[in-house]
């Protein structure tokens, strides 16, 4: 059931991301902002390309013209259903052709995707759609066995404000994407390049995800740059097999790259070999990119595949921290050109060059894509290590952020007074700017490149009635590179691990923020004196338990 009355006059918080005027000026005349837009550079590629296909999945095959067609009619029967250009639609689906159409279909129409992963429930979801103020909701009848309709009726009755749900698939009691429809006629002008073209969401080092405001010119900007720096061509076919909502496939360079640039999108319905490998054989598949633990899988895989891999020429990796031994095996594996990704939605991305030496694609996590980029590496005070040293990484450049939306207290945290976004990452710059990752300052576990905030965590525990406190660290896990563990001071009786789990599952939260490990503890035992920051808290316990490891 989909409520068409009118909204009151527009009090949200309006859609902004400004640099200043000097910047402006500077990033137009180095060519990095062109005004280019988001629908106007796919209504030039429709015209140029008609018949060459767009996108490709195990069972679709869409032409650009095809694209561009479907991008319209739901663009068009969005508005016809009463969304005005400007409002922010939260999308929710996974690697299919709809992902696709149905965003440009919210760009022709001036409305702002905000990024959901599938693996997200209510308490994300409903939260994008707060801080958002968003008025619709896109998802597909099911994902992987879940019901998202269900999830749709959870959300219309928390956030309200989301009038209108469009369901691929059956949609029961909402709107079908099958069935809008509306005049093309109708659809506004292409939108101002400077402008917000949609939210995506952060990797949540503090609480709950933020939303991150990019605009068509600089996002234009970071995908096609790195289109010429990873070799992504006409001929080029790049695969999606993380999740297409995710910064990494979309524009670095990602189907977003790969469509700018003619080439084909293919789209691997799983991350893992058995839903990739057919698909790479069958489609020709030129570059993808992929997390570390996922790589690893990968190249074990391709010892052994039958289908022909041949066609490989660029494995990404990024999201996490690839070691120099496992960038190795990924090389001998998968048999081409590794190029290690180190990036984050908020902007700077740093590649390997296809041409680096060995000794810097293996121990090394890239360097800049632009001239422009400014970046810093700073002490505790602020001050600039000399090169080669470690300190914590600040950034600013034509395509990162200077604020979040909608959230001043993180904004007065992450950026510096000049502008500079602080990553939170810890680093180490050597000669040629190149990059080497070595942790980070910030409490939030990478689980598989999927960031998770110690802080959300232990609030959700402690919703628990019988968790008096919680403290939620990083392990180091052979396989996800970081696994979550949770020391709980149990309030009475000790519940069971399992059924914490399942509790957590059942608040409405993405699996992977469930704790990888519980261990019941009688107290955190500091030895400090005083009160012990959270901060310092959790590396006494992690620090203890690693220990404890060695000693067993
Ligand atoms: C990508 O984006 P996010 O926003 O999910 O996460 C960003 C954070 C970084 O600040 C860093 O802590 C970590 O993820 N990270 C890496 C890394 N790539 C990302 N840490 C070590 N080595 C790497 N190669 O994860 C993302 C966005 C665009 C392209 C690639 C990754």
């Amino acid at each position: 059931m989909n409520d068409r009355s009118t909204p009151p006059s527009d009090t949200r918080v309006p859609l902004r991301q400004v640099w200043p005027d000097e910047f402006v000026a500077r990033y137009r005349a180095a060519g990095h902002w062109r005004g280019e837009t988001l629908p106007g550079f796919l209504r030039e590629r429709a015209e140029r390309y008609a018949d060459d296909l767009a996108v490709v999945s195990h069972d679709a095959r869409w032409t650009y013209a095809q694209l561009w067609r479907e991008a319209g009619r739901i663009g068009a029967g969005l508005l016809a259903r009463g969304l005005r250009p400007g409002d922010r639609v939260v999308v929710q689906l996974g690697n299919t052709p709809e992902f696709i159409s149905v965003v440009w279909g919210l760009f022709r129409a001036g409305l702002i995707p905000v990024y959901a992963l599938p693996a997200h429930r209510i308490t994300e979801i409903a939260h994008f759609a707060r801080k958002a103020e968003a008025s619709a909701y896109i998802t597909v009848e099911r994902h992987e066995g879940f019901d998202c309709r269900g999830l749709a009726r959870e959300l219309r009755a928390e956030v309200p404000a989301v009038r209108e749900v469009v369901i691929v698939g059956e949609a029961e009691e909402f709107t079908a994407l099958a069935a809008l429809d509306g005049d093309p006629a109708a659809l506004p002008a292409d939108p101002d390049p400077q402008s917000v073209a949609f939210l995506q969401i952060s990797g949540g080092s503090t609480g709950l995800s933020k939303l991150i405001p990019r605009t068509h010119d600089d996002y234009l900007y970071s995908f096609r740059a790195s289109n010429e720096i990873c070799g992504i061509g006409r001929d080029s076919a790049y695969m999606v097999a993380l999740p297409a909502a995710h910064n990494f496939p979309m524009s670095s360079p990602g189907w977003l790259g790969a469509l700018y640039a003619g080439a084909r999108v293919v789209l691997s319905p799983g991350p893992g070999p058995d839903a990739a490998f057919p698909l790479i054989a069958r489609e020709r598949v030129t570059c993808v990119g992929l997390v570390p633990p996922l790589a690893l899988l990968w190249a074990d895989a391709a010892a052994k595949t039958p289908h022909d891999l041949s066609s490989l020429r660029v494995v990404q990796v990024g999201g996490a921290k690839l070691v120099p031994e496992a960038a190795r095996r990924v090389v001998a594996g998968l048999g081409c050109t590794l190029q290690q990704v180190f990036g984050m939605a908020e902007g700077l991305v740093n590649y390997t060059r296809l041409d680096d030496a060995e000794e810097l694609i293996l121990n090394t996590q890239g360097r800049p894509i632009s001239p422009d980029d400014e970046v810093l590496v700073v002490d505790d005070h602020g001050n600039p290590v000399p090169e080669g040293q470690t300190g914590y990484l600040l950034t600013r450049g034509p395509y990162t952020i200077r604020c979040y939306h909608n959230d001043e207290a993180a904004n007065a945290r992450s950026f510096t007074e000049d502008g500079y976004y602080r990553t939170g990452d810890v680093v180490q710059r050597l000669p040629g700017g190149y990059l080497v990752v070595q942790g980070r300052a910030t409490d939030h576990i990478n689980r598989a490149g999927e960031k998770i905030s110690a802080e959300e965590i232990e609030d959700h525990l402690l919703a628990h009635p019988a968790v008096f406190d919680a403290a939620v660290v990083s392990i180091p896990d052979e396989y996800l590179g970081e696994r979550s563990c949770a020391f709980i001071i149990p309030r009475g009786e000790k519940p069971r691990a399992p059924a914490l789990k399942a509790w957590m599952r059942e608040r409405g939260l993405a699996a992977f923020k469930v704790p990888d490990q519980i261990v019941f503890v009688d107290a955190f035992g500091t030895t400090a004196v005083g009160k012990v920051s959270r901060r310092e808290l959790r590396a006494q316990l992690r620090e203890k338990f690693l220990a404890g490891q060695q000693d067993a």
